[in-house]
């Protein structure tokens, strides 16, 4: 278990990073080349945990990859180029790993078991299991098929009429992965629309999918061809950048190479409401995803609520948010947020926990909860509890402290960003 000494009482950031590429678009275009035909490249590629277990994975289903850090060359044969795997196969911490590589393995007609770390056995994957029992695969596992270990059947496949009950990108992803190989038209309604990388990438691919409003179709047996994927950088990683920027005094950062895909963007949204000084430059529209630079000034702050359709658009956000609330004047209230009891922790009671061990006022509520701004953090021992994005905010979090602030687990944050230390570091003047 590593624990690491947090740079604390910091007076100012300035400078520039280049924000790593995506986790959920490096994923998938390790996925989409391997069920592709042809050789695909793809650079920019984001080597944190996650994602290398993602490559671990199709390599045991018979894919070739070669990596060389962010650049990876992925020779497909297409869904019927899997092969069943000799070993089991372990996602790590990965739910977006697991959970689209059901919908990939649901068409094929062989035998795998899935397994992940002490976090994925405590994640919900009914969610997925159920509608791919619906189409006619054979899954099981702990708990009547609700979690890890998972095995999975799969086969013919018949297509669904599937109204998401909870707004998941993992899960449409899944279903339609699973669409596209079976026979005729998948639909898939969601509440609330959620990140659409799997979406751009089958067109990417040369695929296609239909969209209209919240309601997607996808008509089976479609053949991919190989692509070549520049990964953009990674908002949600982006963001504790800005908000470090927005709430350490006489500050200025530019983010270059940020994904500014819309069903991400929410934090952007948030933060200029709160009156973050906070502006997008050079976007770039031309690329499958859109990307541009941001910059971020001190910003004075006032609180506000986040809520409803907004949510899925900045998920991975909230407890940088939950921070970004502490140094703004007033009350913030989040809420229709219950997803984030089932992430990598239940970021509910993480994030409360640990910003009130640094000296906050936060409250937790049954889907979200309460910051009363703005206060002034101390320090403490505190803990990512083996999450990435905790982890990261309490780092951010120390900067402003004024007494020493050690984290527990500290190594979670190679999850998605195995150099935040390193370019945190390069902005402290
Ligand atoms: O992959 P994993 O572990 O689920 O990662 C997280 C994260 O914080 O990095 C969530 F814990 O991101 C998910 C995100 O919350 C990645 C994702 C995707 O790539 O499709 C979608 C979101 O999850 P969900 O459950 O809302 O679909």
């Amino acid at each position: 278990m590593s624990s690491y000494k947090l740079k604390n009482n910091i007076t100012r950031l300035v400078g520039e990073v280049t924000i790593p590429g995506d986790k959920s678009i490096s994923h998938r275009s390790v996925m989409f080349g391997a069920i592709a035909h042809g050789e695909t490249r793809v650079t920019n590629f984001l080597p944190g945990d996650d994602c290398l277990s993602t490559i671990s994975c199709f390599r045991k289903l018979g894919v070739t990859i070669e990596e060389n850090g962010h650049e990876l060359r992925i020779i497909g044969k297409g869904f019927d180029g899997l092969v069943e795997p000799n070993e089991v196969l372990d996602v790590g911490n990965s739910g977006t790993t697991i959970r689209l590589l059901m919908g990939i393995l649901a068409g094929r007609a062989f035998h795998t078991s899935l397994v992940g770390d002490e976090s994925i056995g405590k994640r919900p994957m009914t969610r997925v299991t159920g509608p791919l029992t619906a189409m006619g695969v054979k899954l099981d596992g702990r708990k009547n098929g609700s979690y890890t270990p998972i095995s999975i059947r799969g086969g013919q496949l018949q297509p669904i009429h599937y109204e998401l009950p909870v707004a998941s990108a993992q899960v449409k992803s899944a279903i339609i992965l699973a669409g596209l190989q079976a026979d005729g038209e998948t639909t898939i309604i969601e509440p609330t629309e959620t990140r659409d990388h799997t979406e751009r990438m089958i067109r990417q691919f040369g695929g296609e999918i239909n969209k209209d409003n919240k309601t997607i179709t996808v008509t089976g047996r479609q053949k991919l061809t190989a692509s070549t994927i520049f990964v953009p950088g990674d908002i949600s990683s982006a963001a504790f950048f800005l908000v470090a920027g927005a709430i350490l005094p006489e500050s200025e950062i530019v983010l270059r190479n940020v994904g500014l895909n819309p069903t991400r963007t929410g934090i952007i949204e948030v933060m200029k409401r709160m009156g973050a000084d906070l502006e997008v430059v050079q976007q770039n529209d031309e690329s499958f995803e859109p990307v541009g630079d941001l910059i971020i000034k001190t910003s004075k702050l006032k609180g506000t609520i986040v809520e409803g359709d907004l949510i899925p658009r900045l998920i991975d956000e909230i407890p940088i948010i939950a921070l970004l609330a502490t140094q703004a004047e007033g009350k913030t209230v989040i809420k229709d947020a219950e997803e984030l009891k089932v992430k990598e922790t239940n970021r509910i009671d993480t994030v409360v926990q640990e910003l009130r061990t640094l000296g906050a006022s936060i409250e937790a509520t049954a889907d979200g909860m309460i910051i009363n701004g703005k206060s002034n953090l101390l320090g403490g021992k505190v803990s990512s509890h083996g999450d990435h994005r905790i982890g990261m905010m309490l780092a951010i979090a120390a900067l402003l402290c004024t007494n020493e602030v050690q984290l527990e687990k500290s190594d979670a944050i190679s999850v998605s960003y195995p150099n935040f230390f390193p370019h945190l570091n390069s902005l402290i003047r």
